[in-house]
């Protein structure tokens, strides 16, 4: 079918205003935030709901059309960017929240609602969802199941894998797998919502969701530590997490905070700059700050500032939040999310100035409890790229680290999943890929090259 034709055959499912083919209507679904990742789609579709959702991937399926979903398109590894011969299915009108279930701790809702919005709904309950991340505004709950989202409270609620009860999909037949009752024991064979979390578009597109919810601990301390070292840092994270209430530990450099500080007119946080700075967070139902005073009495802490007050804590996580604008300021930064086990952290961070040509620009800040460096790189020559990633990501599976901690491995990294995994587990990828997209019409060069 030729684009006319298509147009024609999806808006008699959705509806004119929702099938867009002005390329200024489209740009926007069409390159990603950082704009390293851009590309053109045939057209763009905003279904409504599940069965248009079907309707659109069963017409694709029938004639061959590959598609790409889309949430917040916040991602970060070119996922849901198209290519050129691609539709963009975006997702953003599934904003449908379902009620509150105190009980269960549950709660329903459409694969574009962002992140803050369910905040927003459950708060009045006394509950939030445990998966937290500076894109929150943005980022919908479908793109953050898709790319089994981490975030900024992992050390305490786990990543959004952890945080899912259920889900609704489309398959690329057009079924529909429906698992919404969020059961929290159901022994039924595979689990397949635990399959399509973290399957970046490419088995299925999500609809709806069944969300965990957890308690909102209302007495809150921010700590933003100056430390000597990556090691101290270490230290005093593993002095940190002797508590329950530990919620975050993030850390940043110098170099990150100089760009934060120009970018955003922040006053420095303390008279001196620093090798190394952690944020941490602790809540419960007590005031943590004594405990956190108390465990952290034997670190080696340069300068420290507390905060308890909402404002005071969220002007010192902005200094950590305000990274990713900060360095996208500067240019379009090489990214590379990478996770480390904890005593490979300190060499690598020390070894990576020697991986980079030498007008390379690293900054590096990220979730130290989880080992999580977002490795990013200003002024890598277009030539380099390549080399730079391989370089980087071969030293980081050589530390027995992964070279995707978080955002996934989308088009971005797809050419070195082999350093990640196995051939046995890519062959598994590949079959279960095969089953449920046999002539591969979802995310085409997506995860598996
Ligand atoms: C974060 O932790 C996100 O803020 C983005 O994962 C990281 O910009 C990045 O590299
Ligand atoms: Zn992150």
């Amino acid at each position: 079918v030729d684009n006319n034709q298509l147009a024609h055959r999806l808006s008699a499912l959705v509806g004119d205003a929702h099938v867009l083919t002005d390329p200024a209507l489209k740009a926007s679904y069409e390159t990603d935030f950082t704009g390293r990742f851009t590309g053109r789609s045939r057209l763009v579709v905003r279904p409504a709901d599940t069965e248009q959702v079907a309707g659109i991937v069963g017409l694709c399926r029938a004639e061959g059309i590959p598609l790409v979903p889309q949430g917040g398109n916040t991602g970060l590894v070119g996922a849901s960017v198209p290519t050129g011969t691609e539709i963009v299915l975006s997702l953003g009108r599934l904003t449908e929240i379902g009620p509150v279930d105190e009980a269960a701790r549950q709660v329903t809702v459409g694969a574009g609602v962002p992140l803050a919005e369910v905040q927003r709904r459950v708060r009045p309950y006394g509950l939030a969802f445990g998966v937290d991340l500076a894109a929150r505004d943005s980022a919908t709950i479908g793109g953050m199941i898709a790319t089994n989202a981490g975030g900024e409270r992992v050390v305490r609620y786990g990543t959004t894998r952890a945080n899912v009860a259920g889900l609704e999909a489309v398959l690329p037949d057009g079924s529909v797998l429906s698992r919404l009752t969020g059961l929290p024991k159901d022994n039924t064979g595979y689990d397949l919502t635990g399959l399509l979390v973290g399957s970046e578009g490419t088995l299925a597109v999500l609809t709806r969701a069944r969300l965990r919810l957890v308690p909102i601990q209302p007495r809150r301390v921010t700590a933003l530590l100056a430390l000597p070292s990556i090691e101290q840092a270490i230290t005093a994270l593993t002095a940190v997490r002797a508590l329950e209430s530990l919620e975050l530990a993030e850390f940043f450099l110098p170099e990150g905070l100089s760009l934060v500080m120009a970018q955003t007119g922040l006053p420095a946080p303390f008279g001196a700059e620093y090798p190394v700075y952690l944020l941490v967070e602790c809540a419960g139902r007590q005031d943590p700050t004594e405990e956190l005073a108390e465990v952290l009495d034997d670190a080696d802490i340069l300068d420290m500032a507390v905060a308890v007050q909402a404002s005071d804590r969220h002007r010192l996580a902005a200094y950590r939040d305000r990274h990713t604008e900060s360095i996208n300021a500067e240019g379009i930064p090489l990214k590379l999310d990478v996770t480390l086990p904890l005593d490979e952290v300190a060499g690598f961070v020390r070894d990576l100035p020697d991986l980079l040509p030498k007008r390379v620009r690293p900054i590096l800040f990220g979730h130290l409890a989880e080992g999580n460096l977002h490795v990013n790189l200003l002024d890598v020559a277009s030539s380099d790229e390549d080399a730079v990633s391989e370089t980087v990501l071969r030293r980081v599976a050589a530390a027995g680290g992964s070279i995707s901690a978080e955002h996934g491995i989308g088009r971005a990294k797809a050419h070195y999943l082999s350093l990640s995994r196995s051939p046995a587990e890519i062959a598994a990828m590949r079959a279960v890929k095969a089953a449920l997209d046999p002539t591969g019409i979802l995310s085409p060069g997506t995860l598996l090259p």
